[in-house]
């Protein structure tokens, strides 16, 4: 049985015995369900987190999924954009504009600070696992939230208008132009770090949830990491994805955009043989239950539309509940 959500002024206070879950995340999608999944297992969840957005702007180290993931769980974030924090001002990239500087990318004073003092703990040689931690505990989150590795990867797209760092196409281009490829440099030179390897063999984990990010954008880049795919294959627990998909079109972002770019019928199907071999149940949105059965691994249907924390903590609820549906009939077995 899981716990439900507090009422009213009683807050949800998760049991700390239970499996756990590790989750794969991007940034704003994949924070809704790691939010729901934090919600029913506070210290029992690990986020492991997209690092392939990383890049240095303006002097600084700026990790974007990494911050999404620590601002919503701490209900910090920017609730309209998905990204930033709330009640933000903004005089820095005012006077940044004035002097001339580039003001294409977006920093919030108090979300600076972050960038800033994450700089310059990296420079005096920390693992951005250890600076990450560190924030962690300062915004008081009981879970884990694990960078996928402590060396830099980073994704870069082949375009139409020629190469781009990501947060050049997907901010400063908005992702306009046509995608011919994607690669993640630095990727054959990043481990595993021992946290992520300790909580993927972790006894305790009750199953491994690929949230609804961009599979090609966002979780490909986890799973680029040299070993990382074999260590989930291989894991004492079920793998499950959530569609980010929704009858062909996403929530948000340029899922169904580049997939078509790249050759790829836009669809949930689609994704799911994307992800075939890593895993073992696939949940699809209720508006694509007709695909349940004919996408060559188990799948089921369900609400996968989050608006507000009540549908976040209820698909939560249904992935760790798969989880444990195939955990008990050992289907994940491989
Ligand atoms: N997204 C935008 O669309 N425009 C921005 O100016 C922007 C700034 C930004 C600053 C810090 C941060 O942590 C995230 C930021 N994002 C911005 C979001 C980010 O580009 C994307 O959400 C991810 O990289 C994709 O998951």
């Amino acid at each position: 049985m899981i716990p439900r959500p507090g009422n009213g002024d009683q807050p949800c206070k998760p049991p700390v015995s239970g499996p756990r879950i590790l989750a794969l995340s991007g940034g704003i999608g994949g924070a809704k369900l790691a939010l729901g999944l934090y919600r029913l297992l506070g210290e029992r969840l690990t986020v492991v987190v997209n690092t392939g957005d990383d890049f240095t702007h303006l002097g600084l180290a700026i990790s974007p999924d990494v911050d999404t993931t620590l601002y919503t769980l701490a209900d910090l974030v920017d609730p309209a954009k998905g990204w930033g924090r709330r009640d933000e001002t903004w005089t820095f990239m005012k006077v940044l504009g004035e002097l001339g500087g580039p003001t294409w990318f977006n920093l919030g004073d108090g979300d600076l600070a972050l960038h800033v003092e994450r700089t310059r703990r990296l420079a005096a040689g920390a693992r951005l696992t250890d600076v990450t931690d560190a924030v962690r505990q300062r915004f008081g989150l009981s879970c884990r939230i694990l960078p996928m590795s402590d060396e830099p990867v980073a994704t870069l797209v082949e375009t139409d208008i020629g190469p781009l760092a990501f947060q050049e196409y997907f901010v400063r281009e908005q992702c306009r132009p046509r995608l011919r490829s994607i690669r993640y440099e630095g990727a054959d030179r990043a481990r595993v770090t021992p946290e992520i390897a300790a909580a993927i063999a972790d006894p305790a984990l009750g199953g491994i949830v690929v949230c609804p990010s961009n599979p090609y954008l966002s979780v490909a880049p986890i799973l680029a990491v040299p070993g990382m795919r074999e260590l989930l294959e291989s894991a004492p627990a079920p793998v499950i994805a959530v569609s980010p998909l929704v009858a062909g079109k996403a929530i948000k972002g340029p899922t169904a955009k580049i997939m078509d770019e790249l050759g790829h019928a836009a669809s949930a199907a689609t994704i799911a043989s994307h992800y075939r071999g890593l895993i073992d149940g696939f949940i699809v949105d209720e508006a694509d239950a007709d695909l349940v059965g004919t996408l060559g691994v188990r799948g089921i249907a369900a609400k996968t539309v989050m608006h507000d924390e009540a549908e976040k903590i209820a698909l939560a609820e249904v992935a760790i509940r798969y989880c444990q549906e195939l955990r008990e009939q050992r289907e994940w077995v491989r």
